[in-house]
Order: structure tokens, then C-alpha cells, then sequence
């Protein structure tokens, strides 16, 4: 693991690619190899939803991507799974309301990136008050990546924290492309985070770039 600093963290989420093996078209190393090619500044695995891979072909997979990230230099955050996150000595680790509470993952995972969905000022200030160092909050706009998604929120949630005095790094999710990417950041979020826009693109590179000058 390499422990990062909060100013590093910020400047990481600015295009934050999330994605698991059922969200690519075609093999993940690629698609992570040709996002990172592209711009991507950080990269979650999530490995979730009907056919996604389990057990050992999960950590396999999560191996590989780990490995590319590391050789290109970008944070590796995995997903829900903080046993396999502390296995694996991820850079971070990403937890939903639904999961292990931010603060025991806090105690298994003492130095890693922590980030945490969030929907009301005060599931965010419990967040921080438990040691996250960032907030994904969405979705902004409607998506078709997650099966369990919550209403959309529009760009308000990120405009309503910010006025409400939250100040650490906020990541907009659900529905970003290159063509609103600039509207999320203007909200007052530090960075983009998404799954289609990149993984189901057919030239995901291109795709990584168009996003890349979108939030520059
Ligand atoms: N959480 C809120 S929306 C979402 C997650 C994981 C899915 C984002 O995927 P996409 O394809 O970028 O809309
Ligand atoms: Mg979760």
C-alpha cells in the first residue's frame, strides 16, 4: 500500500474510473490499461451484480488489475470488500451506507484512501467524524450501472454539502459523461466518478481522454 496525503488524494479523484468485469465489453486489463492510457487519476474495482466473478477468480482478477495499477503509479481502490481490500494491501477501500460502518473499516484499514457514498449532511459528517477522506455522492444523474440505485439527485446534493460547510473532496457518481463531467465539477465536486462512460465504451481510451479535457 502506499499512503497518500489529503492534497494527493483531491488531485487523484478528479477521473475516477470504477468498474468490475461484467461492465466491460471486453477483457478488464485492457480496458483498465487503455483508461489509464487515456487520463484516469484513480481506479476502484467493483466487482458486483448478476454474473460478476467470486472467491478466487474475484481476487485473481483484483490481482491483475492491482498490478497495472500499481506499474502505472495509480492508487488501487477496491470496492465494499475490505477483507480482500487488506489482503490484498489495496491503496483504499470504498464503503456504501449498506456496508461495514466507515469506522471499523477505519480499524482494519488504519493508512488506506477511505471514501464513502453518502446522502445526507449528516451521513457525511458521520463519515468524516469516522475518518473518510472523501464523499461519492449521487447518483447525479440516471444510471444504468447499478441495479440497487437511489432517486437521482441532480447536481443540488453537491451544491446543498458544500454550502453546508463540507469542505473534504467530493466525487460526483451516476450518469457522468464528457458532455456534463464539467457541470459536476462546477457544482463544487474535485473530481468525476464513473463506470459506463469509460467501460462500455468502444474506444475507451478516446472516451478517457474526451472525460480528461472535460474536467481539466
Ligand atoms: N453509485 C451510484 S450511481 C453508480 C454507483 C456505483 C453507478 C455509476 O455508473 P455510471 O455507469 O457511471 O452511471
Ligand atoms: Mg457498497
Amino acid at each position: 500500500m502506499t499512503i497518500y496525503r489529503q492534497h494527493e488524494i483531491e488531485e487523484f479523484l478528479q477521473l475516477y474510473f470504477i468498474m468490475g468485469s461484467t461492465n466491460c465489453k471486453k477483457d478488464p486489463v485492457y480496458v483498465l490499461k487503455q483508461a489509464i492510457e487515456g487520463g484516469i487519476t484513480l481506479f476502484q474495482f467493483r466487482e458486483k451484480g448478476v454474473g460478476s466473478l467470486e472467491g478466487l477468480k474475484k481476487k485473481k482478477l483484483a490481482e491483475k488489475l492491482h498490478r497495472v495499477c500499481k506499474d502505472a503509479g495509480i492508487p488501487f481502490i477496491i470496492n465494499d470488500d475490505v477483507e480482500l481490500a487488506v489482503e490484498l494491501d489495496a491503496d483504499g477501500i470504498h464503503i456504501g451506507q449498506e456496508d461495514l460502518a466507515a469506522n471499523l473499516v477505519r480499524e482494519k484499514a488504519a493508512d488506506m484512501i477511505l471514501g464513502v457514498s453518502t446522502h445526507t449532511i449528516g451521513e457525511a459528517e458521520k463519515a468524516i467524524e469516522d475518518g473518510a477522506d472523501y464523499l461519492g455522492l449521487g447518483p447525479i444523474y440516471p444510471t444504468i450501472s447499478k441495479d440497487d440505485a437511489r432517486e437521482v439527485s441532480g447536481l443540488t446534493i453537491i451544491e446543498n454539502f458544500r454550502k453546508n460547510g463540507i469542505t473534504i473532496p467530493i466525487v460526483g457518481i451516476g450518469g457522468i459523461t464528457s458532455a456534463n463531467a464539467r457541470d459536476v465539477i462546477q457544482a463544487g465536486a474535485n473530481g468525476i466518478s464513473l463506470i459506463s462512460a469509460i467501460a462500455a465504451a468502444d474506444d475507451v481510451k478516446k472516451a478517457s481522454e474526451d472525460l480528461k479535457r472535460a474536467v481539466i
